[in-house]
């Protein structure tokens, strides 16, 4: 074939590139709509650049686009995907199948990116995967229609040496009779490719209109300002490099639920309803519950399924109204023992009714968490916080129903599944530093980590080194017996294969079983070691 074209072929597999990104672009869009809203490849890619841009980008991006930052980024991310699709094009053209494999890295660094957002369910890698794999394809069957016509110009007439057809030369379709339909038929699909992954684009951004004007609702809300609020006693927190931090940031919360699609509640549509065996039923909206005294609580929030050492934990600030208040408004008829709430997705929890109402267990109906509306993926805007309970029992999210039962009259979401009714905190302790598998050098090694027991609080946490004695760790200041502790100790390390284990000990004396138990039905057992090596 002669360098023309070859050159054209080369533009044309550009273009076929262009056209598979912009189909991509649309398929992961409206991926997102349905199944991740907010984890679209480019606004996730977007999302990652500015949390890994160092300060002075970010300044200089802002200094030079000033409010248009964002859009000037995406725009940024825009033209470098649209050269690397152009090349992913020309590169599925003359060295198969390497066009594809740059679609489908396209697609793995979006969905890192979408992974690693705040609140990131399990499906935010997925639109980006989707988009990927829709860009490979797109990019071989389009590939595919400029090579169907690829030798023929040169078989069936004179290639058009003497420039571009349209400055020229007559109709191409005078010259090259073959190939002029094809090139055309070419430019239909690529056109139809991108049409399509305009719509989907649009379809989908569209579809996540609500979710965006949520955003807005939540970004606009100014929390009450509590009676009381959370204090932090002096040497709660070690500093130590590795230790989790005593507060656990909202980004770095664990979350679990069983939540496809994370609820979009509008707080002004939000209401609670609180019935059952209650004398008076009761109806609590968001501005009513606005107008409720508000107190902050740190509350250490635990999962069942947190393995012995996990990390299904975190410590937050709390912002809520006692739920036992509520309660009493409807007044629960005697003989009823069980609150069975309801998350607006249909999750259910039973929670003891004593637990709710004791005095001295702070359980609340929470708005915040961490000084902001709680986020979207922990219960916007309202949810169940109730200290000491494993969060399958207590903690419902985007919570619209209590309803006051007996545990011998209802079941909850995972008690149906062979989950305990019961579902009380166990002492536990973990080592966070040094981590499993580590290496460390000889001498002074500070292990630490942290240890809870809630209601009753810690009392003391200890170390051994493999079969040795037990050595007593340092306690930092506990926040209340309600949140976890940390814990340091300084051992003098000598060169070899050592296992960690430790050992917490409540106030009411109770010594943390070594004795291991899965975390089904209530929650493991056992205690936590790890392995490290010194040299
Ligand atoms: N609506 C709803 N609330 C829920 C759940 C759920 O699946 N749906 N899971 C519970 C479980 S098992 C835990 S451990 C906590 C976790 O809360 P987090 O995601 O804010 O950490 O939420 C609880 N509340
Ligand atoms: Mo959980």
């Amino acid at each position: 074939m002669s360098a023309t074209a070859a050159n054209r072929h080369g533009w044309l597999a550009a273009i076929a590139g262009l056209a598979a990104a912009v189909f991509a672009l649309g398929v992961g869009e409206l991926a997102a709509a349905i199944i991740a809203p907010g984890s679209g490849p480019l606004v996730a890619v977007g999302a990652a650049l500015i949390d890994l841009a160092p300060g002075w980008a970010k300044d200089a991006a802002i200094g030079l686009f000033g409010t248009a930052d964002k859009a000037a980024l995406i725009v940024g991310i825009a033209i470098v995907l649209a050269a690397a699709a152009a090349g992913a094009g020309v590169l599925e053209r003359v060295r198969p199948p390497w066009g594809r494999v740059v679609f489908g890295l396209l697609g793995v660094v979006g969905a890192v990116a979408a992974a690693t957002r705040a609140g990131a369910g399990p499906l935010a890698v997925a639109p980006s995967l989707l988009a990927g794999a829709a860009g490979a394809i797109a990019v071989v069957v389009l590939v595919r229609r400029i090579a169907a016509r690829g030798a023929e110009p040169e078989a069936s007439g004179p290639p058009e040496a003497s420039g571009p057809p349209e400055a020229s030369g007559p109709p191409e379709s005078a010259r090259a009779p073959a190939a002029a339909p094809d090139r055309r038929r070419f430019l239909a699909w690529a056109g139809g490719a991108a049409v399509v992954g305009v719509l989907a684009g649009l379809g989908g951004y569209a579809a996540q209109a609500g979710r965006r004007a949520l955003q807005a609702v939540r970004e606009a809300i100014r929390l009450p300002v509590p009676d009381a609020t959370a204090t932090i006693p002096a040497g709660a927190e070690f500093d130590v490099d590795g230790l989790t931090p005593l507060v656990t940031p909202n980004a770095d919360f664990y979350r679990i639920d069983t939540a496809l699609r994370v609820p979009e509640i509008d707080p002004a549509d939000w209401s609670l309803r609180i019935h059952g065996e209650v004398a008076d039923e009761a109806v609590i909206t968001w501005n009513d519950l606005l107008a409720l005294p508000m107190t902050e609580h740190v509350v250490t929030l635990a999962c069942v399924s947190n393995e012995v050492g996990g990390d299904l934990i975190g410590n937050a600030v709390w912002l809520g109204t006692p739920i036992r208040d509520l309660l009493a408004r409807a007044k629960p008829a005697p003989g009823a023992d069980m609150v069975l709430s309801r998350s607006i997705d249909g999750f259910t929890a039973g929670t003891p009714l004593s637990a709710l109402q004791d005095p001295g267990l702070d359980a609340i109906l929470a708005i915040g968490m961490n000084g902001e509306p709680l986020p979207f993926e922990h219960g916007f805007p309202v949810r169940m916080v109730v200290p000491g309970l494993f969060g399958y029992v207590s903690a419902t999210k985007w919570v619209t129903e209590l309803e006051v039962t007996r545990f011998s009259a209802a079941s909850a979401y995972w008690t149906d599944r062979g989950w305990s009714a019961a579902g009380p905190v166990k002492l536990q302790s973990r080592i966070d530093v040094p981590r499993r598998g580590s290496s460390v050098g000889t001498g002074p090694v500070t292990v630490a980590g942290v240890a809870w027991h809630q209601h009753v609080g810690i009392d003391r946490v200890e170390v051994q080194i493999d079969e040795g004695p037990w050595y007593d760790a340092d306690l930092a200041a506990a926040i209340s017996d309600d949140t976890w502790v940390q814990w340091r100790w300084t051992w003098n390390a000598p060169a070899g294969r050592h296992t960690l284990r430790v050992r917490a000990t409540g106030r009411d004396g109770e010594v943390q079983t070594d004795e291991i138990a899965p975390v089904v039905p209530d929650g493991a057992t056992g205690l936590h070691a790890v392995e490290i090596t010194v040299n």
